[in-house]
């Protein structure tokens, strides 16, 4: 079973369709795309352009300053909790580090930032030069464009490190819970910048489970000290806990470095912990449709505060 739908995501690209604008999938990768709510393009990138991310990122981290972390690992519970609130939901805009828990103690990190790392978002894709060319590629637009979507917005981006033996699980679920829109329009793109394995936590993904739709959202409950909440998109209420999800037939997407992996608002996805010792870096961006008649909600919680500027366009020409 998983060697079949393995063998179906590396659909080639090279049949061109007639369109208003270049066309970059064919009519294959769109059909799968709609059945299986992904698709894998391999080779996205080449080994040029995931060394200049990889220096770019570690450049990032040469230029942080821990001490600008410190005050949420350092304060007493109840302070940490409404600073890392803060931190957290005021990221829209900026590059913020999000750390491995275990890396800090009494307030001071305890291990090189390199490899103390969990996440950096939210903004990498028009704060940093490298990342900007890579997140507003045309062809990132095609795509978009095809799978139905037309004025695509850069909502979000994140370069993700998976730790080599640290790297810990994502939970399933699915993207349209943190980026949502009414009617949902979320299009996730994640990049491998590593080689991708079952043991170095490569992604899972579950085909056609995108057809359930989004089941539940999580948004902001007031301003960012009132912290954050998932409410069942079908009566509003609140839920707490991780979704269940029925992850049996999932299938995991293991990837040279370069490959892209495109992903439905609605599909189940999710990773494993790295048992390796090799990392396994990624980067992502989430990208929504901003045109006429589709609603960003305002509790979202990922807002650009006001000197940010609004979400970028990624062009399709
Ligand atoms: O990189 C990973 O392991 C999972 C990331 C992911 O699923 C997401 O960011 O939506």
């Amino acid at each position: 079973m998983e060697e079949s739908h393995e063998a179906s995501f590396f659909v080639s690209n090279c049949t061109q369709r007639m369109s208003t604008f270049p066309s970059y999938l064919t009519q294959e990768q769109i059909d799968h795309f709609h059945r299986n709510g992904f698709i894998v393009i391999p080779e996205f990138w080449d080994a040029a352009t995931v060394q200049g991310l990889r220096a770019s990122i570690e450049r990032e981290i040469d230029e942080f300053d821990p001490a600008s972390s410190k005050t949420i690992f350092s304060t007493a519970e109840q302070d940490r909790h409404r600073r890392s609130n803060e931190y957290f939901l005021n990221s829209g805009g900026k590059i913020r580090f999000f750390w491995e828990e275990k890396a800090w103690k009494d307030g001071e990190l305890t291990m090189e930032p390199k490899v103390a790392i969990n996440k950096i978002g939210h903004n990498l894709h028009d704060l940093n030069k490298e990342f900007r060319e890579v997140s507003y590629d045309v062809r990132i637009g095609r795509i978009c464009r095809e799978l139905g979507m037309s004025v695509p917005k850069s909502v979000q981006s994140m370069f993700i490190f998976k730790q080599a033996l640290v790297g810990g699980e994502v939970c399933p679920h699915q993207d349209g819970s943190f980026l949502y829109t009414e009617p949902q329009t979320c299009i996730g793109f994640w990049w491998a910048l590593d080689q991708c394995r079952k043991d170095n936590g490569c992604l899972w993904v579950k085909p056609g489970s995108h057809k359930l739709g989004v089941q539940r959202r999580f948004r902001r409950k007031g301003g960012v000290d009132d912290g954050t909440e998932f409410r069942k998109v079908a009566d509003n209420s609140v839920t707490s806990g991780s979704e269940e999800w029925d992850i049996s037939g999932s299938v995991p997407v293991e990837i040279p470095s370069g490959s892209l992996v495109v992903l439905h608002d609605a599909v189940v996805h999710y990773s494993e912990g790295n048992t390796s010792p090799l990392p396994r870096w990624a980067y992502s961006i989430h990208v929504v449709d901003g045109k006429e008649g589709v609603v960003y909600p305002k509790d979202n919680w990922l807002q650009r505060e006001e000197t940010e500027g609004d979400f970028g366009v990624i062009p399709a020409v």
